[in-house]
C-alpha cells in the first residue's frame, strides 16, 4: 500500500485527496518539516513525498499526482484521454507548482526572499507575494468562467492540487477570495465532498 508523508496545511493535501478520491487503501503518514523522517525519504526535507511499497520514492506534488491519475485509470482523475487532454493537464500541474505555489512562498517564509531583517522589509516581502497570487488567481478564475472544472475531461487531480492553495488563499489574500468568485464557487463544490471532508478531518486529528 502506498505511504504519504503529509503536513498539516501543506500542498500534500493534493494527492492525499487524490489518494481517498482513487479509493485503495493507503497510510498518510504526518511529518514535521525537516524532519529526520522526512529526510530520510525526501532531502528536501518537504512534503508531498510518496513511498511505494518496494521502496520506490516520488517527490513533487506535480508528480505524484500524475502518477496517480495515470497508475488508477479507472478512478477517471487524469483529466480527459488523448494528446491535448494530457498536455493541458500538464499545463495546468505547472501553473500550479510553478506559478502559484511559488507565489505563496515569500508570504509564507519572507525571510528567504530578503536579507534585510526589519518588520517593514519582510512584510513589504508578504505583500509583493500576495500581489503575485492575486495575478495567478485572476487567470484561475477567468478560466473558470461557465466551467465546473479546470479540465474539459471533468473532475481530475488538478482540483486536489487547486485545493490547498485556494485554502491558503482564503486565509492570506487581504480579501480572500471576493474578487475571484469562481475560484470560491470551485472551493464550497470540493468542500462539501464527503472525501476532501474524511481527508480534512484525517489531517487535522479529528
Ligand atoms: N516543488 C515541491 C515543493 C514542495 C514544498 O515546498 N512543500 C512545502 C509544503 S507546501 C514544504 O514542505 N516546505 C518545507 C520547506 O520548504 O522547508 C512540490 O511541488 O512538491
Amino acid at each position: 500500500m502506498p505511504t504519504l508523508y503529509y503536513a498539516v496545511g501543506a500542498c500534500s493535501l493534493a494527492p492525499h485527496i487524490a489518494l481517498e478520491w482513487i479509493g485503495e487503501p493507503y497510510e498518510a503518514v504526518r511529518v514535521q518539516y525537516g524532519s529526520k523522517e522526512l529526510l530520510a525519504v525526501n532531502p528536501a526535507g518537504a512534503v508531498p513525498t510518496l513511498r511505494e511499497d518496494d521502496g520506490w520514492l516520488l517527490t513533487q506534488a506535480g508528480a505524484i499526482l500524475d502518477y496517480l491519475a495515470f497508475k488508477h485509470p479507472e478512478a477517471g482523475l487524469a483529466g480527459g484521454d488523448g494528446l491535448r487532454a494530457r498536455a493541458e493537464a500538464h499545463r495546468w500541474s505547472a501553473f500550479f507548482s510553478s506559478d502559484v505555489h511559488a507565489s505563496f512562498w515569500p508570504i509564507f517564509m519572507p525571510y528567504r526572499y530578503t536579507t534585510d531583517d526589519s518588520k517593514a522589509a519582510r512584510q513589504a516581502v508578504v505583500e509583493a507575494g500576495q500581489m503575485l497570487v492575486a495575478k495567478k488567481f485572476d487567470i484561475l478564475n477567468h478560466h473558470l468562467d461557465g466551467r465546473e472544472y479546470i479540465l474539459d475531461g471533468g473532475r481530475s487531480v488538478i482540483e486536489a492540487y487547486a485545493f490547498p492553495m485556494i485554502r491558503w488563499a482564503i486565509k492570506l489574500l487581504p480579501g480572500g477570495l471576493t474578487d475571484y468568485p469562481n475560484v470560491q464557487a470551485l472551493h464550497d463544490r470540493f468542500a462539501a465532498d464527503p472525501a476532501v471532508q474524511h481527508v480534512l478531518a484525517q489531517e487535522a486529528g479529528k
